[in-house]
């Protein structure tokens, strides 16, 4: 999930001086902001500092950050979609794997460190659109008047996304994560039409040995049940959906992350370990849950909640290694 960023004054530091697209372009200064959280919390595994636009951008689509992604030209047609690039990730983006390698040397096996892509829908919702809006209606246009374009920008996207991930394998990510952040606007039928074969179809490409990988689509609990069969060995779950509801509609078949929304942490810390205990509780206590936030950290976060929230999964793990001893 999302834990660098504007809540932690030492990226806001940073940022006066540089700006975001700069941050993710070099890779000591990615490195620099993927570790910040880790250095303060102790999380056990760091999350590549980037956005999934960034490779969206090398493959022909110019765009900015403001504080969201902007582009310069929405993708509304066959000729653009045929116009994008197919050029190997390694050439188009290289300080992205320059940084994870830098990522391997500083973490030096203390924890690991995750790699990570956007989905092809969700991507395309962006390409569509040109940039974030409430419910993407473009897309979900072109989803009806032209499918055959949609679908081939999708399957154009599922093959770059496969290079990418697997270029950030090479480059020492040793878990991976894919987020559908917009999948959720998609009815049923809808998302197994067009979201779900383009993930299955970039998880098929995947070459990761025995690293995991996560799937994680938000406000989209219509759509565990078909997310099991992406491929992925574990499932993010937002926190509109009970854990143990997860645990029932995926059946045991894959791990599950998440849930506490992150608006508890606006909270006392008090409150923050009480809901963040309900969570662990509705997680029930066998083995294939990685406890999270339901979504990314909010820019003001305050540091203390962030700090109740470890201490409390913490002290929970300590007890389950103690009681299965
Ligand atoms: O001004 C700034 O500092 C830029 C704000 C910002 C940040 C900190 C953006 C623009 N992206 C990021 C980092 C980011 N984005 C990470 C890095 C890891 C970390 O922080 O630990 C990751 C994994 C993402 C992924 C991302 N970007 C997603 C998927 C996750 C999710 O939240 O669903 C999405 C949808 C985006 C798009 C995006 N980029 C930035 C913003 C503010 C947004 C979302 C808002 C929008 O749609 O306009």
């Amino acid at each position: 999930m999302r834990q660098a960023g504007r809540y932690l004054p030492e990226y806001r530091e940073l940022r006066q001086r540089v700006d975001f697209l700069t941050l993710c372009k070099t890779p000591d200064l990615a490195a620099e902001v993927t570790l910040q959280p880790i250095r303060r919390f102790g999380f056990d595994a760091a999350i590549l500092f980037s956005d999934i636009l960034i490779p969206v951008e090398a493959i022909g689509c110019p765009l900015n950050f403001d504080p969201g992604p902007r582009l310069a030209t929405p993708i509304r047609s066959r000729a653009q979609v045929d116009a994008l690039s197919a050029a190997p990730m390694e050439e188009v983006v290289p300080y992205v794997g320059q940084a994870l390698a830098l990522l391997r040397r500083e973490l030096a096996g203390k924890v690991p460190v995750i790699g990570f892509c956007g989905a092809p829908f969700t991507l395309a919702a962006y390409m569509v659109e040109g940039e974030g809006r409430q419910g993407f209606g473009e897309v979900k246009k072109m989803m009806f008047r032209e499918p055959a374009t949609l679908t081939h920008l999708l399957e154009k996207l599922a093959d770059g996304m496969a290079d990418y991930l697997n270029f950030q394998i090479r480059s020492g990510a040793q878990a991976l994560q894919i987020f559908d952040s917009w999948a959720g606007i998609l009815s049923q039928a809808d998302y197994r039409a067009f979201a779900l074969p383009a993930v299955q179809r970039l998880v098929g490409r995947l070459d990761r040995g025995d690293a995991p990988l996560i799937y994680f689509a938000p406000a989209a609990g219509h759509t565990l049940a078909d997310a099991a069969a992406t491929g992925a060995d574990v499932l993010g779950v937002c926190w509109r959906t009970p854990m143990d509801q997860a645990r029932a509609i995926t059946g045991g078949s894959v791990a599950l992350q998440g849930n506490l929304d992150p608006h508890v942490l606006f909270a006392s810390p008090d409150v923050v370990r009480e809901k963040a205990g309900a969570v662990l509780d509705a997680a029930g206590p066998a083995p294939g849950h990685i406890m999270n936030l339901g979504h990314g950290i909010l820019p003001e976060t305050p540091i203390a909640s962030v700090e109740a929230l470890v201490e409390t999964v913490a002290a929970r793990a300590a007890d389950s290694v103690k009681d299965r001893a």
